[in-house]
């Protein structure tokens, strides 16, 4: 690694002089859209800085003096010698991935500065915060010629306070985003999909009472239909205070008392109509401090396992499933609108599907929020992918941090039924304790939803047959196993999944989280020719037949709804950058995989039973 990437990444470093990032921002303030908000969407200010002159004199040493792009000073006199200037170098779209604004920047990875400017009028008794949504991948946020500190991750939401720093007039905020990839990072330099940089989920003013909620967890108490069991956390200098929580639509209030902490943990019972695909019922959930009322709409629905079932509000259910890139549905860059997220989960649930994988990173918050609308369970990951620094506590702590940050943004969604930690991670004793780690981390921040991982089988051949076995050592800590392979595109023909027989270790429900293979549209051959949606077809064909053998299959999740952009995929006819393993191409447009697979999930959906 040279220095200035290390000088990047690593906590302490120069460019970023803050100290850990974690420790600096406030804690997320949950539900921001109940609150009093002001969006700072729009077109910001911005600076493409490939070699980071903005932050680094020419000895590497951090600038503190007016050269530094956060002061945004503009020269006194005609004989200063400033070398910026935000308003004459553009401007990009926030929220927004700068890849897909410029056609220079497609490949782009490194540090590009943003800024905009605002006034604000706070009431004098409440507290102002900063929230961003997302930014790929460190970002260190400046207000008014001061840092206020720096995050890491490109894909969970972060606040900072600013009650005490912002001005009635004139304030200008800074963001340094750096989205050079490296090693220690999560995820590491080596994935299969876009590294778009930017502000890419929205940027918002969010002012609350002195005293207010930042966070609360109405959820069923895991194992039963009827029982409301969580907390509530209010944050200010008057923590003790009377809280109620009301479901008016069933008549339901509750009263509680928060302690010196300002915490208060309840359980009570409610009759309730049961969230799930087909009925995805929400409540207006009301929730009422002294200082502060807050409104969300909630499901309530239970997820269990018993031995190789999945449970849904008791009842066995089989998850027809798609995974699915955070990608735009016909612009192939990063999506963020309402608009985005209801047309890939409308392509979901035409093909059948009750359930979606969210891979390979948190995505935002409106396909959480529209898949709990809409009625699909979501499979949640962190980017835990291929090989992490399993050794390093840098990293650890950075995913630990990832994967709380998703939970803090999600935990009060009926449609998020699975966390994952990793996607095919090579087993190790050091992975093996990392990801341990996270699976203890999910259980215990959240009890009531399921810990999963996508892991990587095992071939053995005896005579004609193929046996597929599920064995990894940090199987027995999950709930439910994720298993990717490529039987028919990476390794073997399609047809030879038919003579292949899988079997597990353990006595728990299975998820094929990946199978797949690439198809460009509109382009057709036999059946054997690579690259054709027949060839496309006709693996799926062979896989369906497969996966119906497998005794303790409880859901699957091919790969994937939507071709990619991905920069590992240099073929030109075929490829040219996008992964081709859609159902559905980068223009929208149906495959005739597509159509196979809704087939079968129509079958499975009629079938009775649902499992
Ligand atoms: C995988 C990965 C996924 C890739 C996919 C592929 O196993 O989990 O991120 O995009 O294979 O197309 O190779």
């Amino acid at each position: 690694m040279n220095n200035l990437l290390r000088c990047l990444t690593l906590a302490g470093c120069l460019a970023f002089p803050f100290g850990q990032a974690a420790a600096q921002h406030a804690p997320l303030i949950a539900n921001i859209g109940a609150r009093h908000t002001t969006s700072l969407d729009g077109q910001w200010q911005a600076i493409v800085d490939p070699y980071d002159v903005g932050a680094l004199d020419y000895r590497a040493q951090p600038l503190k003096n007016n050269q530094a792009f956060y002061k945004n000073h503009k020269p006194q006199s005609e004989s200063e010698l400033v070398e910026y200037d935000f308003d004459t170098s553009g401007q990009l779209h926030v929220p927004g991935d700068w890849n897909t604004q410029r056609e220079s920047l497609l490949f782009y990875e490194g540090s590009v500065w943003y800024k905009r400017s605002f006034d604000y009028t706070r009431s004098p008794k409440n507290r102002l915060f900063l929230h961003f949504g997302a930014c790929n991948y460190l970002a260190a946020v400046y207000l008014n010629g001061e840092p206020l500190g720096e995050h890491e991750g490109g894909f969970t939401p972060f606040d900072f306070e600013i009650t005490d720093r912002v001005r009635e007039y004139g304030n200008f905020l800074v963001l340094r985003i750096n989205n050079t990839r490296g090693r220690e990072q999560v995820p590491t330099v080596n994935t299969d999909w876009w590294n778009y940089g930017g502000i890419t989920r929205p940027v918002t003013l969010v002012e609350v009472p002195e005293t207010f909620i930042q966070d609360y967890f109405v959820q069923l108490e895991k194992g039963t239909t009827r029982q409301i069991t969580g907390w509530l956390q209010l944050n200010g200098p008057s923590p003790q205070q009377k809280v109620t929580i009301r479901i008016p639509e069933v008549g339901l209030s509750k009263t509680f008392q928060t302690d010196s902490g300002g915490r208060a943990e309840f359980s009570f019972s409610a009759d309730l109509t049961l969230w799930s695909p087909e009925n995805p019922r929400l409540y207006s959930v009301e929730i009422a401090g002294e200082t502060e009322q807050v409104m969300e709409r909630i499901g309530f629905r239970s997820i269990e396992v018993r031995k190789t079932d999945i449970l849904l509000n008791g009842k066995p259910v089989f998850l027809r499933g798609i995974s699915l890139h955070e990608e735009s549905p016909v612009l192939a860059g990063r999506a963020w609108t309402d608009d985005d997220a209801r047309t890939l989960l409308t392509w979901a649930k035409e093909l059948g599907c009750n359930f979606v994988r969210l891979a390979h990173y948190p995505h935002n918050e409106s396909m959480l929020r529209m898949a709990d609308y809409m009625g699909l369970m979501v499979w949640a990951e962190v980017p835990v992918y291929w090989t992490i620094q399993w050794e390093n506590p840098q990293t650890l702590h950075n995913a630990e941090n990832q994967l709380n940050e998703m939970i803090a943004r999600d935990h009060n969604r009926a449609a998020l039924i699975i966390y994952s930690v990793a996607n095919e991670t090579p087993i190790s004793d050091a992975r093996n304790r990392f990801l341990r780690q996270l699976i203890q981390d999910a259980h215990s921040t959240d009890p009531t939803r399921l810990v999963s991982a996508a892991l990587q089988s095992n071939e053995v051949v005896e005579r004609n047959r193929i046996t597929v076995r599920i064995k990894d050592p940090i199987a027995g800590d999950l709930d439910v196993l994720g298993n990717n392979e490529y039987v028919g595109w990476y390794s073997r023909r399609p047809e030879e999944a038919d003579s292949m027989d899988w079997i597990s270790e353990y006595d728990k429900p299975l998820i094929m989280s990946e199978f797949g293979g690439d198809a460009l549209f509109g382009y057709h051959g036999d059946m054997l020719t690579r690259w054709t949606e027949e060839y496309q077809e006709n693996l799926y064909e062979h896989q369906i037949a497969m996966l119906k053998r497998i005794p303790f299959l409880s859901g699957m999740a091919p790969w994937i709804l939507k071709d990619f952009r991905s920069p590992r995929r240099t073929l030109p006819r075929f490829e040219g950058y996008f992964n081709r393993k859609g159902l559905v191409s980068d223009h929208g447009e149906k495959k005739t995989a597509f159509f196979l697979l809704q087939k079968f999930y129509r079958e499975l959906q009629n079938a009775q039973p649902p499992k």
